[in-house]
Parts: structure tokens; C-alpha cells; sequence
């Protein structure tokens, strides 16, 4: 068989919402439990292709399922060819604009089709994307909140228990000072080894980004992440500049035209991608191809089992961020050892759901 002879039959998608081991409280938004599309694109062969969409609140993922069924009848006999079928949906959502939950549904649709490519070739993700299996490091991104300064050192301390050798926290409390021994209270508990991102989740105002950043220069920070609102390129810029500390900028960036122009302006450091908000794969390597010719190093932004294939294919591979919050559907969830995730080896991205699950955790 070969792949360009693959057709859609159907494509389907499942809501459900997932309690989260550990809730996570950042500066914009409380999530105790994640909300996911499901979405299975099924081939005129039989060959199932998966991925999912975090859709943050329930009633998105609700809509978003009556979205899906309503493009199977528009996609049903479309080729299994992630480019044009892109093209296609965006003509579908022409006048609707193909920003938000739209374009999280065109991005996990997108990346279904590349998992039957995979499937049908016969080999992982990141083989059939140019990259091979291999262990990506990772940083533990569940939970640490904005918490109390004792019960965050508390946490801290768990994360990194399980073998990573990094962390991320949110900051972005009313009063910056609380940020500051919220941080000194973790950084005091980890072995100096262990790595901190912190995350404003674009809290801060310009002037408090200037006065702020650069105090965490001494604190023994990795990077610092959307200090402020994250399409606000030209004070970006300037607050890096005035920050040694690297700051990392990407999971609000829609498509590629956002990620060019941060780099023309100097806005970040880092970038990190979200797969289902850059396009799916298709939009992740070519973001990935924009980021290599500027040099500069990609990390990803939750999706950590098709994120690890990616990361495996992506020149300039950073950091992977690990959230468990898909697991209760996995039937195998993503392998971490020693603080470094490896793609599954698995024909495709390797996700197929747990059916009894999903039916505990199906959305009514
Ligand atoms: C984040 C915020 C909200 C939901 C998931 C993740 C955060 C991150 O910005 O980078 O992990
Ligand atoms: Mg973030």
C-alpha cells in the first residue's frame, strides 16, 4: 500500500474531561481537570490515526466534538495528505477565521493524518519525520502553582523525586514580593543541579516586566516565560534585553507568520511550541525549520507523547514539557526514565485510548 493512495473514511472525536493528579493554578486560569478532544481519523483501509486536543474548558471540548462530526461529511474521501488537507479546512473556515478552537481542531486533525503516515509506512513518528528514537529531556510540569512558598518547596520536592533535573513553577502573584520567596523557598529546597523555569502566563505589565525580570537574574532561573502579553513583540524585546535570565515565548503563538515575526523583533530567547496551536505537525516543522535558521533552541508546550516525537525530529531540540494529564486515557502512557521521555516505538505517535476511559470520562 502505498500512502498516497490513503482516504479518509471518518473522522470522530470524543470529549471527555480528566482529573488532574495535581492541580494547577497559574496567573490566568485555575485547571483541576483537563478537558480533551479525542480525535480517531479512520482510512478507507482501516488504519486508525489518533491525537487529542486540550481544550481547557469542558464546554469548548463539547462544541469542538459537534465540530468534528459536523467536517467528517465535508472531509469523508479527502486524501490522508496532511498539506492539503490543511488547505482544505482552511478554506471551510475561511470567514470563520482559523484562530482558537478552530485551529486546535485543524492542528489534531492534521496530526492524526501524520500518525496514519506513520502507521502506514510502518515505523514511529519521529522515523517517518527524519528523526530517530531517542530520549528527549524533559522538565516535570504538573502542578507547582501559585501555592504558598512551604507547600511549593513541598512540591518542588516531589517533582523532581521521580528523577527529572528540571521543574517549572508559575508566578504572576498579586504582589511580586510573594513571587520572589515563593521561588527562594523552591530554589533553597532542590540541589542547585536541578533546573527552575518560571511562568508568568503574561501577568505583567510592561514596567512591572522591566522593574521584575531583571531582580531574577540572581535567582538562579532558567528561563522566564510570557512575562508579559505574549503578542506584545516590541516590549518583549526590550525586556529581554534588560534581563539576562533567557526568556522563552511560543505556546500562544497561532501558525507560523507569529513565530517569524518574534524573531524579526527579538522578543525571545527560547521558543516553545504548542503542536496544536502551530498548526499540528505539519505547522511544528515547519516552525521548527523557521527556529533552526534563527538558531534558536524549541521546547514544547504540553502534547508531551507526539510533543517527544517532534522534539526528536527538531534540530534544535530544547526541552520537553511533561504534563500526565492524558494518562488515565493512554493505554501506554508516555516512557520516563531518568528525567528524559523517549517516544513510543510504536508505528505512529503511539496514543490510543483506553476504551473503558473513556467511557468513565466521557463528557455528557
Ligand atoms: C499552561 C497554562 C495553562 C494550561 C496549561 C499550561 C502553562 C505552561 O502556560 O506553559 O505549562
Ligand atoms: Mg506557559
Amino acid at each position: 500500500m502505498t500512502s498516497h493512495r490513503l482516504k479518509i473514511r471518518s473522522i470522530d472525536a470524543v470529549a471527555v474531561s480528566v482529573p488532574m493528579n495535581r492541580p494547577l493554578g497559574t496567573s490566568a486560569q485555575s485547571i483541576r481537570n483537563a478537558p480533551l478532544l479525542l480525535v480517531t481519523l479512520l482510512t478507507e483501509d482501516g488504519i486508525r490515526g489518533r491525537s487529542y486536543a486540550f481544550c481547557y474548558v469542558e464546554s469548548v471540548a463539547r462544541s469542538l466534538q459537534v465540530i468534528v462530526r459536523d467536517l467528517n461529511d465535508f472531509l469523508a474521501g479527502h486524501d490522508v495528505a496532511p498539506i492539503d488537507l490543511s488547505a482544505s479546512i482552511a478554506r471551510y473556515f475561511k470567514l470563520t477565521g482559523l484562530y482558537g478552537p478552530l485551529l486546535m481542531v485543524a492542528s489534531a486533525i492534521d496530526s492524526a493524518a501524520w500518525d496514519v503516515l506513520s502507521i502506514a509506512a510502518g515505523v514511529p513518528l519521529a522515523v517517518q519525520l527524519g528523526g530517530s528514537i531517542r530520549p528527549v529531556q524533559a522538565y516535570n510540569s504538573n502542578g507547582l502553582g501559585l501555592m504558598p512558598a512551604g507547600a511549593a518547596a513541598d512540591e518542588a520536592e516531589q517533582l523532581v523525586s521521580a528523577g527529572f533535573s528540571a521543574v517549572k513553577m508559575r508566578l504572576g502573584r498579586p504582589r511580586f514580593a510573594d513571587d520572589l520567596i515563593a521561588l527562594r523557598a523552591v530554589r533553597k529546597r532542590l540541589s542547585d543541579d536541578i533546573a527552575i523555569m518560571v511562568d508568568f502566563n503574561q501577568a505583567l505589565s510592561f514596567p512591572a516586566a522591566m522593574q521584575y525580570c531583571p531582580q531574577l537574574d540572581d535567582e538562579g532561573v532558567y528561563w522566564i516565560e510570557e512575562p508579559i502579553r505574549h503578542d506584545d513583540f516590541e516590549h518583549l524585546a526590550m525586556v529581554a534585553a534588560a534581563t539576562k535570565t533567557p526568556l522563552q515565548l511560543g505556546e500562544n503563538l497561532v501558525g507560523l507568520p507569529p513565530v517569524f515575526d518574534s524573531l524579526k523583533a527579538n522578543a525571545t530567547d527560547y521558543l516553545m511550541f504548542d503542536v496544536d496551536r502551530i498548526g499540528g505537525t505539519s505547522g511544528w516543522r515547519s516552525a521548527a525549520g523557521i527556529a533552526a535558521a534563527a538558531g534558536r533552541p524549541v521546547s514544547s508546550h504540553l502534547f508531551p507523547e507526539i510533543s517527544a516525537h517532534l522534539l526528536a525530529a527538531t534540530p534544535t531540540a530544547h526541552w520537553l514539557e511533561y504534563v500526565d494529564w492524558a494518562n488515565p486515557l493512554l493505554e501506554e502512557p508516555l516512557r520516563i526514565s531518568d528525567g528524559k521521555a523517549t517516544p513510543s516505538d510504536h508505528p505512529g505517535n503511539g496514543l490510543s485510548w483506553d476504551a473503558d476511559a473513556v467511557k468513565q470520562y466521557r463528557l455528557p
